[in-house]
């Protein structure tokens, strides 16, 4: 088993204190076959914006029976039903069952040569004061179709950066829209080698889970096979305490204000010390 398949146990413990793990997908035979052409059809038809230069193509689709309330406009397609739902009974089993899928799959993919993605996090409530919670309130769920490695674009994360503020956070420029798509490859810090930075490889066939808080970013491409991840969003919808919880709860989450209204800020505030 490699290292870094844990047991679930294992698993729920590094997502809460490091800010990602990683488990078996349990996928049934012949699926990673069918989402490799499924996506590579994708890939085919839409045509690339320039701004996809560091992700390498970011595809939003929709499922059918799971509609996304955010953006009713983009393609629906059934395949994106079986994503959703395929991993509830892992999330059950890592106490995260209570968060719900946002309705979409995206389709990113670095072609070979693809350069490295920035550093960046994709939390965007960081005015609230549930920013700080212990446990996770949103997830990123990554199915890569091929084995990820250092040479061919891995995701690379800084364990415990979802709940830490590091030197790096206070030089990333907003991720995609926010600035990210405008970087120049010069930028030091956007593309650094960050002393704490470990480099994460998934065999395909995997389930990345990681914190919407955790800074992560890629290697480039420098294989001759595109690097293809379906990412899809889970959140938690109540900002109370999760049933079962028994490890501490900050302050600022006890006396939150459950009327404050959604703000959207991508950029650490007060709530990440
Ligand atoms: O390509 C990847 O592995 C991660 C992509 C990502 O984190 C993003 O697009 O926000
Ligand atoms: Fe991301």
């Amino acid at each position: 088993m490699p290292l870094d398949c844990r047991t679930i146990k294992n698993a729920r413990r590094q997502l809460l204190e490091e800010g990602f793990c990683l488990v078996d997908g349990k996928l049934p035979s012949g699926r990673l076959e069918m989402l490799q052409a499924w996506s590579d059809e994708w890939l085919r038809r839409v045509k690339h914006s320039a701004k996809w230069k560091y992700q390498g193509s970011d595809i939003h689709i929709s499922g059918r029976r799971n509609v996304s309330k955010r953006d009713p406009g983009v393609p629906k397609d059934a395949v994106v039903d079986d994503l959703i739902e395929h991993p509830a009974k892992i999330m059950a089993a890592l106490g995260i069952g209570d968060l719900r899928s946002g309705g979409t799959f995206q389709i990113i993919s670095k072609p070979p040569g693809a350069p490295a993605l920035y550093w960046h996090q994709d939390w965007a409530r960081w005015d609230d004061p549930i920013s700080m919670s212990p446990w996770p309130q949103q997830v990123f769920l990554n199915w890569y179709l091929t084995d990820t490695t250092s040479e061919n674009g891995c995701l690379r994360v800084i364990p415990g950066s979802h709940r830490q503020r590091l030197d790096l956070h206070s030089h990333l420029v907003a991720p995609h829209e926010g600035g990210g798509y405008d970087v120049k490859e010069t930028n030091d810090w956007m593309f650094c080698d960050h002393p704490q930075a470990v480099d994460v490889p998934v065999p395909a066939g995997h389930l990345l889970i990681g914190d919407a808080r955790v800074l992560h970013g890629t290697r480039a491409n420098a294989s001759t096979e595109r690097r293809t991840v379906l990412l899809g969003w889970y959140y938690r919808k109540s900002n109370a305490v999760p049933a079962g919880w028994e490890g501490e709860v900050p302050a600022e989450i006890a006396r939150r204000d459950p009327n404050l209204p959604f703000r959207w800020n991508r950029e650490p505030g007060a709530y990440l010390r």
